[in-house]
């Protein structure tokens, strides 16, 4: 910024001679964090026991490719990609089986938070859990494969530290980052419930609970 536009220094700046911290960017309307709000220790095993049942996979996509992030589900449904298209199916396509269900710690974790974030009553009928290796991150999207974009989005960031890349209502929005740690807790309603966003890369790091990977839970109302 040229010293043209520079806001009037402070008085205890000029004081102290030292820089003011930078001001945390304000996130859109509508999306909310909640630092530390989850407890990685209680949710690690329930990750376990999901995907003992239905375990972590690479969903291929309509063009031909694999997702880059390996996923599962739980719930009354779970999000699927295939050759076919992105979509919920009631029937988890690896195992022939429905997906296990939301594990009550996962329920209400996500009826917490949305509830502190102004969104109370949200009862998530699925959860997608996305398993991140160091290099893996997820392109700049959209989540709208669900019934009614009234209801939020509950999403929980575990083990290694990624950006979160915040875009806006068009594709070619220039996206933003926001570092995010195991524990933090994102909420995404109203007016930020369609909005573009994606996942950098993992960089290389090892967490105590998690390993070399970063996990994701996104709670959803799909139906
Ligand atoms: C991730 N999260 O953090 C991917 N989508 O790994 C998402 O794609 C996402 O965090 C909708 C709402 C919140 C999210
Ligand atoms: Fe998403």
């Amino acid at each position: 910024m040229s010293p043209l536009h520079a806001p009037a220094a402070r008085l205890t700046d000029l004081l102290t001679g030292l820089e003011p911290p930078p001001a945390p960017a304000a996130l859109p309307e509508g999306m909310f964090l909640l630092r530390g709000r989850a407890d990685p220790a209680v949710l690690a095993p329930l990750i376990e026991t999901v995907a003992a049942t239905a375990p972590f996979r690479f969903m291929k996509t309509k063009r031909g490719g694999q997702l880059s992030a390996a996923m599962t589900s739980c719930g009354v449904c779970g999000w699927v990609s295939d050759r076919r298209g992105y979509r919920y199916e009631s029937i988890d396509p690896d195992t022939g089986r429905p997906w296990p269900t939301l594990p009550p710690a996962f329920r209400r974790l996500a009826a917490e938070a949305s509830a502190e974030a102004g969104f109370p009553g949200f009862e998530p009928d699925t959860c997608l859990i996305n398993r991140y290796a160091i290099g893996s991150g997820m392109g700049l999207h959209q989540d709208a494969d669900e019934r009614d974009f009234g209801q939020p989005i509950v999403s929980v960031s575990l083990g290694l530290p990624t950006a979160f890349l915040i875009g806006g209502a068009e594709r070619r929005d220039r996206p933003g980052p926001l570092p995010l740690q195991s524990g933090d807790v994102m909420v995404f309603g109203g007016p930020a419930r369609l909005l573009f966003h994606g996942v950098r890369p993992v960089k290389p790091g090892f967490d105590p609970l998690f390993g070399p990977f970063r996990y994701n839970l996104t709670f959803r109302r799909a139906r």
